[in-house]
């Protein structure tokens, strides 16, 4: 069963030892506040300089896209940036972008080898997505993706504030 997979913790992201974790990040991956601030400074410069290497071969990352940096001194192996939808109404695709933020971010932990990923609640910080839609988005996204592969053997949703931990916990006991 799927849900024996996915395991829910409440905390600081930097501190979990899955093969990867997943930033919720911007455009530009030159870091910022939130989440994704917390991650560069726990992690240390060597995520930047990656992130500056990807941005002068690609440009940056579009919203719904993945990449795929050292995660330096942190306890995983890799940092996983996406870039999650500025929530606008809701008019502007923003569930199918936040779903690709998912899917892109698991298929990238599965070409490099990773069994293991944790993921921060995308864009229901400074980004503005609705908490509990976000949270229902994920939850449908990652369940539907273990059930096509095998490959990821643990997913665990890291809730930072109470909210999103009673989100999930509802969402999660129902599937
Ligand atoms: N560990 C886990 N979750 C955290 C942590 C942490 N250390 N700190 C915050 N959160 P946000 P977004 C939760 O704003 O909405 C940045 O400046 C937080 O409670 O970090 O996707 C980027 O550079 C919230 O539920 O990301 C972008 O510019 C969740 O992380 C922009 O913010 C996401 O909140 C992205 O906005």
């Amino acid at each position: 069963m799927n849900y024996r997979r996915i395991e829910l913790l409440q905390g600081d992201i930097t501190k979990v030892d899955t093969d990867a974790i997943v930033n919720a990040a911007n455009s530009s991956l030159m870091g910022g506040g939130g989440v994704d601030g917390a991650i560069h400074r726990a992690g240390g410069p060597a995520i930047l300089e990656e992130c500056l290497k990807i941005v002068e071969v690609q440009g940056g990352c579009h919203t719904g896209e993945a990449v795929i940096t050292t995660a330096g001194n942190l306890p995983s192996k890799y940092v996983i940036h996406t870039v999650g939808p500025v929530w606008q109404g809701g008019t502007n695709n923003e569930p199918e972008k936040l779903a690709n933020c998912y899917r892109n971010s698991l298929n990238l932990a599965v070409k490099n080898g990773c069994k293991t990923i944790a993921f921060s609640n995308i864009s229901t910080g400074v980004y503005g997505y609705p908490k509990r839609e976000a949270a229902e988005i994920a939850v449908k996204t990652v369940n539907e993706f273990l059930q096509t592969s095998q490959a990821i053997e643990k997913v665990i949703f890291v809730c930072f504030d109470n909210d999103n931990l009673e989100l999930y916990q509802q969402i999660l006991n129902r599937i």
